[in-house]
């Protein structure tokens, strides 16, 4: 933009500070007051005035210097000396408009050189830069300048440019003139004239009357209103709200945010004109340890200035190290051209990285389209069943790429590599069609997916196979509407339920209804299950106010599969929880821990339906309830051989997979925050593994006030023994080791969830920018393997004394004793 000279781009209304590469200018005009006049208080203090009465200049000048918050953002500079009161000179401060921060603030000085040659100051001021809390200040202005000091800068000025508290008539008159003299107020040459004499007159006696100076200086005039846009920066984007992000170590939306203070400080100190020397550059070995410590912060972790700069100044001995890249990335200034040309040419030399690190890439914090593509390329690694396990958290990153949300073309390397390897391998291919259709039910981004979902199928139809594959998508979605509708109106039926599935049995029986046998097509919920119909006389209702269906569809290998069916809720938070528990499971085997988890499989096919795999099991409250309030007995009566006295009658495997479900869901279940457990969400199959439903509360909420963290009943820890037994110190060890192989993904776990911030999870959306803290928090990853053991036996200890008082504990070791 220009200096005001034309009157073009009149369409404009304003203009943003962010756009102007100018330097901020500023004429110091003249000087209105007196410079003998100086203060009695000051004559005696200052032995300097006692000695030179006379108190008469020789010459003058003008300081200025650009301040914001309290840091000084210029070198102070200086008008000519001027042995008259007025300079009319335009000052140039080496700092573009666009790098102002909204406190930014000019102080001014205005000084006299006595025949001493030694200068002082007549008076200062502080003028903040934009008024009205974001308006850029322009045109003329008289500053009040507080008498013998020099101008502060500060945000709290002790020198303030207006005495607010005694507002004259002259200064009510000079806004008018200001706004006149900029356009603002219609002219009209008669009355002009008229008023500017009467404002003459009110001026010079005001000046007269007052003792106090004045210097009066002026801004440029642009053609709009500059208005600053510290508040509206589209960095990250707007998915956190602001001001709620200043705990330390939270990820902090501001990391990129310019700041010119600091900004002036990084190019100090990252002097690009040097960065070739930087190539050669080793690190002593306590910059060393330094580095590494920094490369060891969980991906939540914001880096300090100090931090930044050491990982930018290694940068080139950094490549050498995959964990590095990330927390590089994270020190570019990416509103500085040169360095982003820096980082993106360092970016594909850099060894390469692990998936973990390529999702932190795909998050909210990474806007840069070649590091987005770059971290495309790194998932190009990933085999199909990697893939499937990232693949709800992949549809939710395409929400961060800028690009695909703004271009009206498909043009995102993200949607693309999906839609690829979705086509290559129908497995994944039927999970991306069936989280695409949900989200485009999504009123910011359902177009986005729309547009993804038509380029999928377009693209599919061009392969040899496709028209076929793209009819059992499409009758995999007329499968689903049929359920929707059939559950809807089985759960909207004012009749009993015994009723209810009469109904239901009937519409499944009907062949005309086309459940009954279909030709072979992949279940959504697992599409490596072909389905062929469904069994009528095992249809049923849940005792549930949704009235969810149980359908037991038959499958071509000749066996069967049931199902839970469920309108008006939406499953997307169950989905997550699942998927993330299918993720720890994986992990855990990795790491030779099976711990007999029950990752059901959970699909929303809409924003108010969805598919649950079912389980055969019963609650904890019904098996307590039909055998005599003990889990034993149902376990010793559902496994009638094979028991030996050591595992409490049971077989030593079904001992053992209670023992292990307990702790693994035990460290989930702590680790996920998910509240609201009770006797009905807690189910156990036949064969010993313990299982949780229900994730309509995690991340620590509850609808009951004082949740434990650990959520171990006593129920379950009296059929393990009690808390003496052999069985429980084997269930804690499980607990242990799990908590700590856990605890060495978390990066991955926290990016997965990085990544969900903007998903419609219930429990996320309340507070997003918390969420994958609050998932940190759980890893206590500020403890060493040992303290986290530790921290975790005291954890369940906690909840098991609370459940058993410690008296009874006591009886029970008195008795032990008498028992030898
Ligand atoms: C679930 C999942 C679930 C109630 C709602 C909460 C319902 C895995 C999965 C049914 C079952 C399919 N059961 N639930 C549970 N149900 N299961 O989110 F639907 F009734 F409202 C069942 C096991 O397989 C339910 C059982 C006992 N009571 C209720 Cl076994």
């Amino acid at each position: 933009m220009e200096e005001r000279n034309s009157n073009q781009l009149k369409d404009f209304s304003y203009c943003l500070v962010g756009d102007l590469s100018l330097y901020l200018r500023v004429k110091v005009c003249f000087f209105q007051g007196s410079l003998t006049g100086a203060e009695p208080s000051l004559v005696i203090s200052d032995p300097y005035l006692r000695l030179c009465p006379e108190l008469s200049p020789s010459d003058t000048y003008v300081t200025l210097q650009l301040f914001a918050d309290n840091k000084p953002l210029s070198m102070p500079m200086r008008t000519r000396y001027q042995s008259s009161q007025s300079w009319n000179e335009w000052l140039v401060i080496p700092v573009k408009y666009r790098d102002l921060p909204l406190s930014s603030a000019l102080s001014f000085t205005v000084w006299a050189i006595h025949t001493t040659k030694k200068a002082r100051p007549i008076g200062g001021s502080t003028v903040p830069l934009f008024e009205d809390s974001h308006v850029l200040k322009k045109g003329r202005h008289k500053l009040y300048l507080f008498p013998g000091v020099e101008g502060d800068g500060l945000v709290n000025t002790l020198t303030p440019c207006k005495l607010d508290d005694k507002s004259t008539p002259m200064d009510r008159l000079e806004t008018l003139m200001r706004k006149y003299e900029q356009g603002d107020l219609p002219k009209s040459q008669w009355l002009d004239h008229l008023a500017f004499r009467e404002i003459e007159k009110v001026n010079s006696k005001e000046t007269m009357s007052s003792k106090n100076n004045y210097l009066y200086v002026e801004f440029p005039l642009f053609d709009f209103p500059v208005v600053s846009n510290e508040k509206q920066y589209s960095l990250p984007p707007s998915i956190f709200p602001r001001g709620e992000t200043d705990s330390p170590g939270i990820y902090d939306p501001e990391m990129f945010r310019d700041n010119p203070v600091e900004d002036k400080h990084r190019r100090l100190v990252r002097s690009h004109r040097n960065g070739p020397l930087d190539r050669d550059l080793k690190p002593n070995a306590k910059l060393r340890d330094d580095l590494q410590r920094v490369l060891r912060y969980p991906p939540t972790q914001a880096l300090s200035t100090e931090e930044k700069d050491l990982l930018w100044k290694f940068r080139f001995y950094l490549t050498k190290d995959k964990k590095a890249l990330t927390k590089f990335l994270k020190c570019v200034a990416w509103s500085d051209p040169v360095e982003v040309k820096q980082a993106t040419e360092l970016l594909h030399g850099w060894v390469d990285i692990d998936i973990e690190d390529a999702l932190e890439l795909l998050g909210p914090a990474f806007e840069d389209t070649k590091v987005r593509h770059y971290a495309v390329m790194q998932l190009h690694k990933a085999d199909d069943e990697e893939l499937q396990v990232y693949l709800l958290q992949l549809v939710q990153a395409l929400k961060f790429d800028g690009q695909l949300n703004r271009k009206a073309k498909l043009e995102s390397p993200l949607a693309e590599f999906l839609i690829d390897r979705s086509i290559k391998n129908p497995l994944l291919g039927s999970s991306f069609h069936w989280y695409l259709m949900v989200e485009c039910e999504c009123k910011t981004y359902g177009k986005m997916y729309g547009k993804i979902a038509f380029h999928y199928m377009s693209t599919m139809t061009e392969m040899p196979d496709g028209a076929n594959r793209r009819n059992v998508l499409k009758r995999q979605g007329e499968l689903i509407a049929v359920l929707h509708k059939l559950s809807r109106e089985v759960r909207n039926l004012r009749e009993a339920r015994t009723k209810k599935i009469e109904k239901l049995i009937n519409f499944i029986a009907d062949p005309k209804n086309g459940l009954l046998s279909f030709p072979p097509m992949p279940l959504p919920l697992d599409a490596s299950v072909e389905i062929t119909g469904i069994i009528p006389e095992k249809a049923g209702v849940f005792k549930s106010a949704l009235a969810p269906l149980r359908l037991t569809f038959t499958c071509l290998d000749g066996s069967e599969y049931p199902v839970m069916f469920k309108t008006g809720d939406d499953l997307r938070q169950d989905q997550l929880v699942v998927q993330i528990i299918t993720l720890m499971d994986k992990l855990l085997r990795k790491e030779n821990l099976d711990l007999k988890l029950t990752p059901y499989k959970v699909l929303a096919t809409g924003s108010d339906h969805g598919m649950v795999q079912f389980i055969s099991s019963l609650p904890l409250a019904t098996v307590l309830a039909e055998h005599n309030n003990n889990l034993i007995t149902f376990l010793r009566e559902q496994n009638p051989t094979g028991g030996s006295i050591n595992t409490m009658g049971l077989p030593p495997q079904v001992m053992d997979t209670y023992i292990k479900s307990c702790a693994g869901y035990c460290v989930i279940t702590y680790l996920l925050g998910v509240g609201d457990r009770h006797l009905d969400n807690l189910l156990l199959t036949g064969t010993g593994n313990l299982f949780h439903v229900d994730f309509g509360f995690i991340l620590g909420r509850d609808p009951k006030p004082f949740p434990p963290p650990m959520k171990l009943c006593k129920e379950m820890v009296e059929a393990m023994g009690g808390a003496t037994s052999p069985h429980y110190q084997k269930f804690q060890s499980y607990c242990f080791t799990a908590f700590n192989s856990l605890r060495k993904s978390a990066s991955l776990i926290l990016n997965l969830f990085s990544l969900m911030v903007n998903a419609n999870i219930p429990d996320i959306a309340i507070e997003p920018d918390k969420a994958v803290m609050k998932v940190q928090e759980k890893f206590r990853l500020d403890l060493t393997e040992d303290e986290a053991m530790q921290y975790f036996q005291g954890l369940i200890q906690e909840s098991v004394s609370a459940l058993f008082p410690q008296v009874i504990e006591r009886i029970h070791q008195w008795a032990q004793y008498w028992r030898q």
